[in-house]
């Protein structure tokens, strides 16, 4: 069962740089990299976007997946300079894969605003 490329990834049906896992949550290298640091970090669940997030249902799952940024920015040791989570939602925002990812960037200073 899978929808997406990340469930593929997911299922080991197709490679990644995988690092770090939990029950819930899986975070790998994302494949087209904006900074030194580039991960993304996506729950084991299919959830297309964050429109289709509740924060009374979906909690946990939030909680683990900051857990998870946190754990992997310690982990790349971006976590004293600073890094920065993007969470794209839809079109306009330019999401292109539609299972529910969280960006984790770092390892350079960012511009703001993002563009
Ligand atoms: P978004 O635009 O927020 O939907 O970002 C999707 C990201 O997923 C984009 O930065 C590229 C990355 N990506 C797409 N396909 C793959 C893949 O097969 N493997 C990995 N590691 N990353 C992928």
């Amino acid at each position: 069962m899978g929808n997406t490329i990340f469930s593929k990834i997911i299922n080991r049906e197709i490679p990644a740089d995988i690092v770090y896992e939990t029950d819930s949550v899986l975070a790998f290298r994302d494949i087209k990299p904006q900074a030194p640091t580039h991960i993304l970090i996506i729950p084991k669940i299919e959830i297309p976007s964050v429109r289709e997030l509740s924060g009374k249902e979906h909690s946990q799952l939030l909680g683990d997946m900051i857990d998870a940024a946190n754990a992997v920015a310690k982990k790349e040791k971006i976590d004293q300079d600073g890094f920065r989570l993007v969470l794209n939602c839809g079109a306009n925002a330019g999401q292109e894969v539609y299972h529910l990812h969280i960006h984790l960037l770092g390892g350079r200073k960012m511009n703001w605003p993002p563009g």
